[in-house]
């Protein structure tokens, strides 16, 4: 069996995700999987209440669920960890508390993996700042590879499909060659130049002004958006994200050329070295990705992505004592 790693494992996302990745669709309908959940003391009843469900369901390809609120425990020997869990924004809170706050825990969690996962296992941060929180835990790592340390920017990526298909009144299975630049925040930048719509550039079937306003806008601000009107952040849609994210990593991505995964930049378009960034990436092998170079980026593009370039440097700047 993989064994699956997950933080924040009785939270919102945690309880969308949790089933999911022991029915199959994680890693694929003959691959069995071992979850090692992570919770803080205080939710591991909470926890253990959803290890008796995930039971419950027997679910033919799960062969084990285990539950800690210790990470050298629920890491251990892990193949995939994800690393949802963070302490949330409070009321008043600005970014940059946030980050200092998350700090410690993914200097611990980070250490934590490194000695105690798998050599080569795959890390997704979901938790959030998460492109900082994972440049902070990936620092710590001394025996996993740099390169296996990412961020989830794929719900982001999603969001820009699933608005460009409504739109076009098409399933999103239509969609293709959308990618989403820089940080999971407001300054990231959805880029739709070379994306297709059953094959044909989006321009040909969309409206420009809805493409460079609306569509922009709605993307970037979907996450307050889904706040707004749910009274709660996305759950099953960011479950859904980190899902694909490493279903594609493990599997590949089908018909799609590349995803948007946030990784660490190794100077690519001019994105300073280290940064976690969210490029197009493609999949060349199982666990293998490569950061799709070469492309011609629009000018309208360029200014975008050097605010999310900025925002990104500012918040590894504020943490430079961490890393
Ligand atoms: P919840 O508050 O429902 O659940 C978080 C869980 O994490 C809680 O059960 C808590 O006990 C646990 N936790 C906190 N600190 C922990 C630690 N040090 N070790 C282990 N467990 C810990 O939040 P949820 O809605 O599940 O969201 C989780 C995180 O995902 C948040 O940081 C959120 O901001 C982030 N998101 C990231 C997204 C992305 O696209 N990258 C989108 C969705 C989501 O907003």
């Amino acid at each position: 069996p993989i064994r699956v790693a997950v933080t924040g494992a009785a939270g919102q996302i945690g309880y969308s995700l949790l089933f999911r990745i022991a029915s199959g669709e994680m890693l694929g309908p003959d691959q069995p999987v071992i979850i090692q959940g992570l919770e803080l003391p205080m939710a591991l009843g909470a926890l253990e209440g959803v290890a008796m469900e995930l039971t419950d369901c027997g679910f033919p390809l799960l062969h084990g669920i285990e539950t800690s609120s210790n990470p050298d425990e629920a890491f251990g020997d892990a193949d995939v960890v994800m690393l949802v869990g963070s302490k949330p924004r409070g009321p008043g809170m600005l970014r940059s508390d946030l980050i200092r706050e998350n700090g410690p825990i993914f200097i611990g969690q980070g250490k934590s993996i490194d000695a105690n996962a798998a050599a080569d296992a795959k890390i997704i941060v979901v938790g959030n700042p998460c492109n900082t929180n994972c440049l902070i835990a990936a620092a710590q790592a001394k025996r996993i590879p740099k390169a296996n340390w990412t961020a989830m920017t794929r719900l982001d990526h999603n969001r820009a499909i699933g608005q460009l298909a409504q739109k076009a009144g098409v399933g999103a299975g239509d969609i293709d060659g959308v990618t989403i630049w820089g940080n999971h925040s407001p300054t990231m930048v959805p880029d739709i130049d070379r994306a297709t719509i059953g094959g044909k550039p989006v321009a040909d079937t969309l409206d420009a002004a809805w493409l460079a306003d609306e569509f922009d806008g709605t993307v970037r601000t979907r996450g307050k958006a889904i706040i707004n009107a749910r009274g709660k952040s996305s759950a099953a849609s960011a479950a859904n994200a980190a899902l694909d994210h490493i279903h594609d990593w493990f599997l590949g991505t089908g018909d799609s050329p590349y995803v948007s995964m946030a990784v660490p930049s190794k100077g690519d378009y001019g994105i300073p070295e280290g940064l976690i960034f969210s490029f197009p990436c493609r999949i060349t092998a199982p666990w293998q990705y490569e950061i799709v170079t070469g492309l011609d980026l629009s000018d309208s593009v360029r200014d975008k992505m050097q605010g999310t370039i900025d925002e990104l440097v500012g918040e590894r700047e504020s943490v430079s004592d961490l890393l």
